[in-house]
């Protein structure tokens, strides 16, 4: 089985939009490669109708699981509890603004079918023109450049560390122990496998820009708490440090 992994917080516009742009795409897809699938949909303590949405969603779809938080978490804590909560041995993970395509889980199943890598990860960094759509040009000069630390310290040739859009062996997962609780934890889970030994393989793929709702994304807040991360993975691997 595969879990379809989806944090949100005030997305009620494009949770809205899900039975025409996620379920009737992204399940069929699973099915082709013989696989049954569960949506975990985590609703973090939105202030807007999300989780209003995400209700409505379970009543028409059997395959729809919400886990509500009450309370705002963050980003990273509602990865957790998505995981925590999910059944199947291979996790897809994704945004819940659309901003990768769900016809993009394509990419991913047919990646992990010809590797059988222990995660599959989406990078816009990976090709040409596939980051055209991300709007600010400080943004991918931040990420751009953030990512090129992650590439050196993990000496790793990983183009980007921050995509959510992965599919990942939900055993590789199970061994670490994940404590960001915000955007963050994209790049602990790549650091930790990459540090544990395990297979990552990443693909080009496109994202586009969000057409409903408002970016969460704090820039000051994200370099710092990557930094953070960066420390750690220091500390790691060339001080002999654990970090699992
Ligand atoms: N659970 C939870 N999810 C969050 C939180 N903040 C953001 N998200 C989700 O994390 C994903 C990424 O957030 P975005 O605001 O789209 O950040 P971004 O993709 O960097 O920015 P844009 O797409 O350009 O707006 C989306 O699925 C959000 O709903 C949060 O506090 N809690
Ligand atoms: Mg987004």
């Amino acid at each position: 089985m595969i879990s379809i992994v989806i944090p949100l917080f005030n997305e009620a516009e494009n949770a809205r939009l899900y039975p025409e742009r996620l379920f009737p795409i992204a399940g069929p897809i699973i099915e082709q490669y013989g696989e049954t699938y569960e949506y975990i949909l985590v609703d973090d303590g939105s202030r807007d109708a999300t989780l209003d949405e995400l209700n409505k969603l379970r009543e028409r779809q059997k395959s729809v699981i919400v886990i509500p938080h009450g309370i705002n978490k963050g980003m990273g804590q509602a990865v957790r509890t998505g995981l925590a909560h999910a059944s199947g041995n291979l996790i897809i993970m994704m945004d819940s603004d659309l901003t990768y395509r769900p016809e993009d889980i394509t990419l991913l199943m047919e990646a992990f079918k010809n590797t059988d890598a222990d995660c599959i990860s989406a990078s816009p960094y990976k090709g040409k023109d596939l980051a055209t759509e991300i709007s600010s040009p400080f943004r991918l000069f931040i990420s751009k450049s953030v990512n090129f630390l992650y590439r050196t310290l993990l000496q790793d040739d990983l183009t980007c560390v921050s995509a959510i859009f992965r599919l990942y062996k939900k055993k590789a997962l199970d061994e670490l122990i994940l404590e960001s609780d915000n955007f963050e934890i994209c790049a602990e889970i790549i650091a930790k496998l990459i540090l544990n030994g395990k297979h990552v393989h990443e693909i080009g793929v496109r994202v586009y820009s969000r057409e409903y709702g408002e970016s969460k994304l704090n820039v000051r807040k994200e370099i710092i708490n990557n930094l953070r991360i960066l420390y750690k993975i220091f500390k790691a691997k060339y001080l002999g440090r654990k970090w699992q």
